[in-house]
């Protein structure tokens, strides 16, 4: 059910949002919250602790929602994380997988999250989407802003 937003405009991210599916390689703390190098030095090292471990990868369903990414379990469609849009700082894509992209997500304790995901399809049409979002929310927090002085 999409709910109306500020100006009673309903766009794709209302309500459940745009939907991905995809399979967690891993998450781990990094030191900086922007840095394309940090975060795929940790791509990597997910990726190298995933084949050490030789299990299958959780897969997950992604939903890029106004009120945030929100991360399920696939089979369970139990949610493992809510990711507020504007405590994400940095997004990438794998130069070496057209499959896999990770995101710095920042925690209230200041800590730097990096999420590392293969998707089912192209990584970059999950990337553009995220972007999309990024820019709707900023736009619908500057119309909210501009109402308060109104
Ligand atoms: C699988 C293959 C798949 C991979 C899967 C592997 O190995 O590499 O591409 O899925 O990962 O198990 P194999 O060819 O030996 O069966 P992704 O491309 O989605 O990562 P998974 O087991 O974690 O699902």
């Amino acid at each position: 059910e999409a709910t109306a937003t500020t100006n009673g405009v309903k766009n794709k991210f209302d309500g459940d949002g745009v939907v991905f599916k995809g399979k967690l390689i891993g998450m781990e703390d990094v030191s900086v919250d922007r840095d394309e190098k940090v975060c795929l030095d940790s791509m990597f090292k997910l990726k190298a602790v995933v084949r050490a471990r030789g299990e299958h990868k959780q897969r997950i369903q992604l939903n890029l929602t106004m009120n945030g990414v929100k991360v399920y379990d696939d089979t369970s469609k139990t949610q493992i994380a809510s990711h507020e849009v504007e405590r994400v700082s940095f997004v990438v894509l794998d130069p070496r997988d057209q499959r896999a992209f990770g995101y710095v997500y920042n925690t209230s304790d200041d800590r730097h999250q990096f999420w590392a995901i293969k998707t089912e399809r192209q990584a970059a049409t999950t990337v553009l989407a995220l972007k999309d979002l990024f820019e709707t929310a900023f736009e619908e927090f500057t119309k909210a802003e501009k109402e308060k002085v109104k």
